[in-house]
C-alpha cells in the first residue's frame, strides 16, 4: 500500500518541565525552520556533515528542548554500544551496564563490560579491553537480573561458549557455567520449571537453535528451527495460558514450556518462509488463549500481525519491513491498545514509525532520521504514552505532534553514517529513583549515555522499578 503522507508536526501548546532554547537570533524568529523533521523528498540526500532533521543544526525557537540532568561519560576501553540500567550499588539510584561484543560473521559472544555509576564514576569492570567492538546490530548477552532472589541485582551475560554470572555490586565472576557453541546471541530468563519467579534461562544461535537451561545449567531441552522456521532475535517467555510457566515465542513458533511446539504462526498474506519473527509483544492478555492479542513483525516476509494467543492471525499488514513494536496508549480518543511500529531498511531521513490502532488502522505516521530505536513514555503527565525517537532525539505524541528535543552537547554528535559509529539508542526507565520512567540517549560513537529526567510523568502504579528492565532487547 502507498503510505499517506506524513503528518505535519505541528506546536504543541504543552507546559512541560523544559526550557526554551534561547532564539539564536531575531531572523531565526521571524522565519521559523521548518517544524517538520522530515526533508523535502525530491532533494538531494543531506552531505553527510549535515542533517537537515538533526535538531542542533535547526533549533526551533517554539519546540522545548529538554536539557539533560546527567551526561555520563561511558569508561572508553570496557564500554560498548549495549547499554542497560539498573540498581547494583544499592543507593536508590541506577547504575549504567555497557558491553562490547566480539563479532565473527554474524556470530558474537560478550567481551567486556563496565558497570558505572550516574557520576561517571566506574563501579567495576569485567573482560578483556583488547578483543571486541563497540558497534552492534544485533543484542548483546548482557543483562541485569536479580537470580537468586535476594534482592541484590546479578549482571549475567555469555562470554565465549561459557555463561557468566557476575555480583552486580562488585562485578566478581560468582559463577561460569558451559554454554554450547555459539550460543551467546542473547539471553533470556523464564520461567520455564513452574517455580516462584523466573530461573530458568534460554541461549541461542543467531537464527537456528535455541537451549533452555536450569539455573544450575543443566540442559532443560533444546530445539532447533523451532516450528520449522528461523529463530527470533529474542525468544520471548509469556505465560499464554496461565499455568505459571512460560511459553516461549521462539520465532513464528511458540513453544511449550517443554519445549515442543505449541502453535506455528501463520499467514494469509506472505509467505512466512521468506522471514523470521522480529519483535513480539502482548497487545492484551485475556482469559483464554482465544481472546488474547499479540503483535509480531515479520523480517524479511514484510508483515505485521495481530494474533491470538493461538497463533492465528486476527489481521496483518504487508509490504513494509516493520520491526519494533510499543505497545501502548498514545491517543485519548481511539479505544484499545495502539501500536507503534518502525520501517526498517529505509535511507537516512526517511525513516517512518506508523501509529496502528487494535484493530490495525493505521493513525498515522511520523518521519524520523532513522526509526529503529523508539519507545513509549508518559512524559506530559496526562496517563497518555509519548513516544521517544532516538534518531533525532525527539518526543511525539499520538498526533504525531513534535513535543520536546533533547538537547545534547555537539561534541557527541558525530556522523550517523561514520564508519565507526554505533546506532543511538533511546531507552526509558526509571533511574533517578522516583518510581517514574526517565529517558536515556547513548552517543553515536558511544562515549556516553544521557540521562533526562521525567519531571512531569505520571507515576506508574506499581511505581517502575529501577532501571531498563530484565530481558532488555532492541527488538
Ligand atoms: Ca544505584
Ligand atoms: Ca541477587
Ligand atoms: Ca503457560
Ligand atoms: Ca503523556
Amino acid at each position: 500500500m502507498k503510505p499517506p503522507r506524513p503528518w505535519r508536526a505541528e506546536v504543541a501548546s504543552l507546559t512541560l518541565a523544559v526550557t526554551l532554547l534561547p532564539l539564536a537570533s531575531a531572523a531565526l524568529a521571524a522565519v521559523p525552520p521548518p517544524l517538520t523533521p522530515t526533508p523535502a523528498p525530491s532533494q538531494t540526500p543531506p552531505a553527510l556533515s549535515s542533517h537537515p532533521q538533526d535538531p542542533s543544526a535547526h533549533p526551533s525557537p517554539t519546540v522545548p528542548v529538554v536539557r539533560p540532568w546527567r551526561r555520563v561519560a561511558l569508561d572508553p576501553d570496557y564500554a560498548g554500544a549495549w547499554v542497560v540500567a539498573g540498581e547494583l550499588d544499592g543507593d536508590g539510584t541506577a547504575e549504567l551496564v555497557s558491553a562490547r561484543n566480539v563479532d565473527r560473521n554474524d556470530v558474537h559472544y560478550t567481551s567486556a563490560v563496565v558497570a558505572q555509576r550516574l557520576d561517571g564514576q566506574v563501579l567495576w569492570r569485567w573482560g578483556d579491553p583488547k578483543v571486541g567492538r563497540k558497534k552492534l546490530h544485533h543484542d548483546v548477552a548482557c543483562q541485569i537480573y536479580d537470580w537468586d532472589g535476594d534482592n541484590q541485582n546479578e549482571v549475567v551475560l555469555c562470554a565465549e561458549r561459557a555463561l557468566v554470572e557476575l555480583d552486580g555490586r562488585s562485578g566478581r565472576e560468582r559463577r561460569r557455567l558451559p554454554l554450547p557453541h555459539d550460543a551467546t546471541d542473547c539471553l533470556v530468563f523464564a520461567n520455564l520449571s513452574g517455580g516462584p519467579r523466573a530461573t530458568d534461562y534460554l541461549v541461542k544461535t543467531r537464527y537456528t537453535q535455541i537451549w533452555a537451561f536450569t539455573q544450575a545449567g543443566d540442559l532443560l531441552w533444546t530445539v532447533t528451527l523451532p516450528g520449522g522456521h528461523r529463530t527470533a532475535h529474542q525468544p520471548v517467555p509469556i505465560d499464554l495460558d496461565g499455568d505459571g510457566r512460560d511459553e516461549v515465542l521462539a520465532g513464528y513458533a511458540a513453544l511449550n514450556a517443554d519445549g515442543s511446539t505449541r502453535w506455528v504462526a501463520g499467514s494469509t498474506a506472505v509467505d512466512v518462509a521468506r522471514g523470521h519473527c522480529d519483535c513480539f509483544r502482548a497487545v492484551r492478555l485475556a482469559p483464554t488463549p482465544a481472546e488474547s492479542r499479540f503483535v509480531m513483525t515479520y523480517c524479511g516476509a514484510n508483515n505485521l500481525a495481530l494474533l491470538d494467543g493461538l497463533g492465528r492471525p486476527v489481521w496483518e499488514l504487508s509490504g513494509h519491513h516493520f520491526e519494533s513494536v510499543d505497545v501502548g496508549r498514545v491517543r485519548a480518543d481511539v479505544p484499545g491498545q495502539h501500536l507503534v511500529v518502525d520501517v526498517d531498511h529505509r535511507p537516512w531521513g526517511q525513516g517512518p514509525l506508523w501509529i496502528l490502532d487494535e484493530r490495525g488502522q493505521r493513525l498515522g505516521e511520523i518521519m524520523t532520521d532513522y526509526a529503529r530505536h523508539h519507545a513509549l513514555v508518559d512524559w506530559t503527565g496526562d496517563g497518555l504514552d509519548e513516544i521517544l525517537v532516538a534518531e533525532p532525539r525527539a518526543l511525539y505524541d499520538g498526533h504525531g505532534r513534535l513535543l520536546a528535543r533533547f538537547e545534547m552537547d555537539a561534541a557527541d554528535l558525530g556522523d550517523p553514517r561514520a564508519p565507526e559509529a554505533a546506532e543511538m539508542l533511546g531507552l526509558v526507565g526509571d533511574v533517578t529513583g522516583d518510581g517514574v520512567p526517565d529517558v536515556l540517549l547513548t552517543t553515536r560513537a558511544s562515549t556516553a549515555v544521557y540521562v533526562y529526567r521525567n519531571e512531569r510523568g505520571r507515576k506508574p502504579n506499581p511505581p517502575a522499578p529501577l532501571g531498563t528492565g530484565v530481558n532488555f532487547t532492541l527488538y
